[in-house]
């Protein structure tokens, strides 16, 4: 078993806080307040995650789930082809429960191939790094910790295979559909013919369906949405009042944008400090700052943005509701 894991040294930690607060500030300076979403990611922040994806209401998860579990073999015939071996790049893989079917599978067929799982969380990548040659005994994995596009650049520099590229669990819904274009564009640069990506997005239903998902009755997705203030507030040494801030989720169903909110509940000041010094942001009662934007599809939509990219869609993979569809794109 090759495992090969790059750990995060002291240098890019002290990198990463400084533009963390950079982010944040830029954020919170702006006209309309707004914070990054990928900055949910911190060891609770996918522990709540994890929850999330088990909450009734969240059915992406499980939509897309039943598709992986259900039709395995159909998607490893898809994603396979006579030239033999290839690397399998996994964007955002999370815990890699939907995947790990398809590593299995690959497995069984004997199919030579190395995943490399990229994530924005490392603790994420050291818990795959850990835990995948003991759950997927064979599987070859290198893990790549950081933001998608340099490590798409990075998994490209190292590999020398026909690549797949796994982009699942609507990860490309948390850009805005120009943002999502533009990162397919990206994409479709680093690939040659006869390689291959599987996005899995959310397609627009009953709008009430996908509010509930981003409002589940536990109250787990305005955790999510808090426990970034509290990251600020232990990262960046600031005083956000989290009792101060109410989880407001919204869906438009003619756009499709499911959005994200944190309305300030009064007016208030809060301080957040580096190295000596500090700033203050002032809201007012009613203030929101935009969280998140998990957007939502029709199949033709996605069709257009893989053809705009500049990939041919090969096949269409959904749940039995058809809530969720994963596309298989060709470069
Ligand atoms: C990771 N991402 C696709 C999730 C989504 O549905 O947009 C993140 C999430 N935010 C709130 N609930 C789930």
């Amino acid at each position: 078993i090759k495992t090969v894991y790059r750990p995060v040294s002291k240098t890019t930690q002290a990198n990463e806080r400084s533009t963390f607060y950079k982010d944040v500030i830029a954020g919170l300076r702006a006209e309309q307040k707004y914070l990054q979403s990928k900055y949910f990611y911190n060891a609770k922040g996918d522990r709540l995650f994890q929850e999330i994806m088990r909450c009734e209401e969240y059915y992406p998860f499980s939509s897309e789930l039943e598709i992986f579990s259900q039709r395995t073999a159909e998607l490893v015939t898809a994603i396979t082809d006579q030239t033999g071996s290839f690397d399998l790049i996994e964007l955002g893989a999370g815990d890699c429960t939907k995947s790990g079917y398809l590593l299995k599978e690959l497995l069984k067929r004997q199919v030579e191939f190395t995943y490399m799982p990229i994530d924005i969380s490392a603790n994420i990548i050291s818990y795959l790094v850990g835990k995948l040659p003991i759950a997927v005994p064979g599987v070859q994995v290198m893990g790549l910790h950081g933001e998608y596009g340099e490590m798409l650049a990075k998994a490209s520099a190292l590999s020398c295979r026909r690549k797949v590229i796994l982009f699942l669990g609507s990860n490309l819904g948390n850009m805005l559909p120009d943002q999502a274009l533009a990162f397919s564009r990206t994409l479709r640069s680093h690939l040659q013919q006869k390689d291959m990506v599987i996005v899995g997005l959310d397609l627009k239903k009953d709008p009430r369906t996908i509010l509930a998902a981003y409002n589940d009755k536990a109250g787990i997705t305005k955790q999510f949405n808090l426990n970034l203030l509290e990251r600020i507030n232990k990262e960046l040494k600031a005083d956000f009042d989290l009792t101060n801030f109410a989880h407001y989720p919204t869906y438009d169903p003619v756009t499709g944008s499911c959005k994200s909110y944190l309305i300030s509940q009064s007016d208030q000041v809060v301080q957040i400090t580096n190295k000596g010094s500090f700033e203050k942001i002032h809201f007012k009662k009613g203030e929101a700052i935009y969280m998140e934007v998990s957007q939502k599809y029709t199949t033709s939509e996605i069709d257009q943005m893989a053809m705009k990219a500049g990939f041919k869609t090969a096949a269409q993979f959904y749940d039995s509701k058809a809530w969720f569809v994963d596309t298989l794109w060709e470069a």
